[in-house]
């Protein structure tokens, strides 16, 4: 995300390393180069001008100046100044009224439609809450279809009326239908138009009248640029936005509209697109951000992320037997499989800080090595028994042979694969009773060693720096984690059933 943003701050701040002696005027040279990169992004001069006289005002401060690390004290002064302009933002989507009503709008093609799947997926992922998706936009009919589509896949309700030509009477329908099943959120697809134009602002205007949505969301092709900027203005005048949701971020955008909305049009971004999938969206916190953009990574992002690969009833699953010390061969499998997941590697490593820039990152994998050493390792694990997957050390030099010449590698590779899975073991059940905080790091120490197999082993596991759970919390945790697995299985049950999809009620 925003490659070039990214290499010209860092650009600028090592102009400033190792400067024998800083003045103010390697300082200034140091600022200069800071300002073309975000003229470079695309950010409006307005930003600019802005930011450059409050970064440049305490970077030439005496305390800047004097201390032993001016360039990471301009990091400094950087990173606080994107908080300021990207925030702040109200990270809580507030959904405590019995029902919640938000509207999706913004122009063609922005990725409306998409994003109410995605919202829809993180609520039911976040909050267990099962939305109703309202088909509003009537301009075409594929864009009821394509609701339902996203409908079926999320297994959450559609409501739509091919007959009715009025999108405010469809929208008001779906009210009824949300208050008659005790649905508490409903999210309205809206049409988007070419331009702005006076005719669907007017449609708008009239379904926030009389529907009166509680949140009303842009949707703004991050792509796009400083149009995206500019037609946020124009929505936020008609309609009072309460956020943006920028899209498209994870093309070639270079962050200038990203930069400079909150800055423009007083309105804040709260979720930003990164793909076309539906677990493409993430809440949007100016801090993460700020930091990703200098590279330093952005730990909340990856912790979720993370989550993000295993589904929920596998979570728990797992969970327990790392509780137990359990971690067979078996489940190593399908974590690696799991990370092979096109993508979805890439974008962790994105996020972690001092890796190289996604650029890099892509033609690294692109070249292959990662996803045939993962196949390598999974064609291994496939050859052995499952006694041995669940006791690796029964392999002997004799199994060792067979296992290699059935998965097609060396046997010395065999080895390594079990000394790898020894070495990661202690590591995962270990994290079992680590809070979040902990366990993201411990991930990316994981991840680190997992793209350089070269450093496993160097040095022994590392013992849990965070306090550890209470056996009363531990029972706690593992009630919890019992009736959420019901509820799934409920919840699964009552999907196969003909009609089970709208039947939330009983949840
Ligand atoms: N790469 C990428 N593509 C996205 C993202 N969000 C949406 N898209 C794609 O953008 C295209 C348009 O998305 P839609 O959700 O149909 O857009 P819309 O605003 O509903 O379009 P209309 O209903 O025609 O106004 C689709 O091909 C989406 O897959 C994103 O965050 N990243
Ligand atoms: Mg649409």
């Amino acid at each position: 995300m925003f490659d070039s943003l990214q290499d010209g701050l860092k650009g600028a701040f090592k102009s400033l390393r190792g400067k024998g002696k800083l003045t103010e005027g390697n300082m200034r040279d140091g600022l200069k180069l800071v300002e073309n990169s975000l003229l470079e992004a695309d950010v409006s001069i307005d930003v600019v001008r802005s930011f450059m006289s409050s970064v440049t005002e305490q970077a030439l401060g005496e305390k800047v100046l004097l201390s032993l690390a001016p360039s990471e004290q301009l990091v400094k002064v950087v990173r606080d100044e994107l908080v300021e302009i990207l925030g702040p933002v109200d990270e809580e989507l507030r959904l405590d009224k019995p029902l919640n009503i938000i509207m999706m709008c913004g122009l063609q093609g922005s990725g409306k439609t998409t994003t109410c799947g995605k919202l829809a997926k993180m609520l039911q992922r976040k909050a267990k809450i099962k939305p109703l998706l309202c088909a509003a936009d009537l301009q075409r009919p594929a864009a009821i279809d394509q609701l339902h589509v996203l409908g079926d896949q999320l297994g959450v309700p559609v409501y739509s009326d091919k007959e009715e030509k009025d999108p405010v009477k469809v929208c008001q329908a779906a009210v009824a239908k949300a208050k008659a099943e005790n649905i508490s959120v409903l999210i309205l697809d809206t049409a988007g138009r070419l331009a702005i134009d006076e005719e669907l602002m007017e449609q708008l205007k009239t379904i926030d009248r009389q529907v009166q949505p509680d949140h009303v969301f842009l949707v703004v092709d991050g792509m796009t640029g400083q149009d995206a900027v500019k037609s946020a203005g124009a929505f936020h005048e008609a309609l009072e936005l309460n956020g943006v949701v920028m899209t498209k971020l994870d093309g070639d955008a270079r962050g200038g509209a990203l930069l400079s909305v909150k800055h423009v049009t007083g309105v804040p971004i709260r979720f930003i697109g990164t793909g076309e999938h539906l677990e493409d969206l993430e809440v949007f916190r100016p801090e993460g951000m700020a930091s990703r953009i200098l590279g330093m990574g952005d730990m909340l992002a990856i912790a979720d992320q993370a989550q993000m690969l295993v589904d929920e009833e596998e979570q728990i699953k797992m969970q327990e037997a790392l509780e137990k010390g359990q971690f067979s061969l078996e489940d190593f499998r399908n974590h690696m499989l799991k990370m092979a997941k096109p993508g979805l590697m890439q974008k962790m490593m994105g996020l972690l800080p001092g890796m190289p820039n996604m650029r890099e990152i892509n033609e690294m994998m692109s070249q292959g090595e990662t996803s045939k050493q993962i196949k390598q390792m999974v064609g291994m694990i496939d050859s052995m028994t499952p006694r041995e997957r669940k006791d690796p050390k029964l392999i002997d030099a004799s199994r060792r042979q067979r296992i290699a010449a059935g998965s097609g590698v060396q046997a010395k590779q065999v080895t390594e694969l079990v000394k790898q899975y020894e070495q990661m073991k202690p590591m995962l059940t270990g994290m079992a009773g680590m809070g979040a905080g902990d366990r993201a790091q411990q991930l990316q120490e994981l991840q680190q060693q997992m793209m350089d197999p070269s450093k496993m082993g160097r040095r022994s596991p590392k013992k849990s720096t965070g306090a550890r759970l209470s056996p009363a919390k531990k029972k706690q945790m593992k009630k919890e984690r019992e009736k959420r697995l019901r509820q799934i299985k409920r919840e699964k049950r009552n999907k196969k059933k003909p009609g089970g999809d709208d039947n939330v009620a009983d949840e």
